[in-house]
């Protein structure tokens, strides 16, 4: 097999890569980085020094790929499936691009500052940080709800990489700041979101590592 993913289950950047292979049916293999894990962290660092997941390994073409969006670009380029998930089409891919920037610095990288702040040992805390991270994402939400209104998906009528990125963004979101039952066209794209069997398989598979998400 050509491809392999470095990842965690429980990551939401992860996620949304795994949404997009699960979408378009491409084999791949699954690497499951453990960076708790000194040796596992530092085998995973002469991947990708960054040390950030997901990253995507092509043997075929003796390519490494990190970052989501990018992974997903490069997928659709290199390996289209059975879902396209950018459009032939310049300008909706660029509205697309635009969608899958928002979900990702807007909704997803907020709710991580929030709960990794938890994470951080006693007194290392970033309160104003986490404060500017709580109003980013209310903004955002409220905004997602109105886009929300009108349309199935991100896009319109098909599914594609802004879905793939708003899914575990917005999932993780109603778990740290509940937002479904005030932004309703939101909680409703939530719903359809968790309802797509690509999705649905990437949360049941991070089912087990939930409990390790910080209170
Ligand atoms: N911009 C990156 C963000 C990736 C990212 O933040 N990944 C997180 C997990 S969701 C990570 O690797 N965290 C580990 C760490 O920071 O040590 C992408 O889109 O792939």
């Amino acid at each position: 097999m050509s491809l392999a993913l470095y990842f965690h289950p429980l990551s939401s950047f992860c996620q949304k890569v795994l949404v997009a292979l699960y979408e378009s049916g491409t084999p791949f293999e699954k690497r499951v980085v453990d960076l708790g894990d000194p040796a596992a962290r530092a085998a995973f660092l002469k991947v990708w020094p960054i040390g950030r997941f997901p990253v995507l390994r092509d043997d075929a073409r003796d390519r490494t790929v990190p970052e989501s969006s990018i992974i997903i670009e490069y997928l659709a380029q290199h390996y289209p499936g059975r879902t396209p998930l950018v459009p032939a089409d310049a300008e909706q891919a660029r509205q697309m691009r635009m969608r899958d920037r928002f979900y990702d610095l807007y909704v997803n990288a907020p709710m991580q500052k929030i709960v990794t702040d938890k994470l951080r040992p006693p007194g290392k805390g970033d309160p104003h940080g986490v404060e500017e991270a709580k109003a980013t994402l209310r903004t955002a939400l409220g905004m997602v709800d109105q886009d929300m209104a009108a349309r199935e998906w991100a896009m319109g009528d098909a599914f594609g990489m802004a879905d793939c990125a708003a899914a575990p963004a917005l999932f993780y979101a109603e778990m740290v700041t509940p937002f479904a039952s005030a932004h309703r066209h939101a909680g409703r794209y939530l719903d359809r979101l968790l309802a797509r069997p690509s999705f649905a398989r990437a949360v049941a598979e991070a089912k087990p590592y939930l409990k390790l998400m910080p209170k």
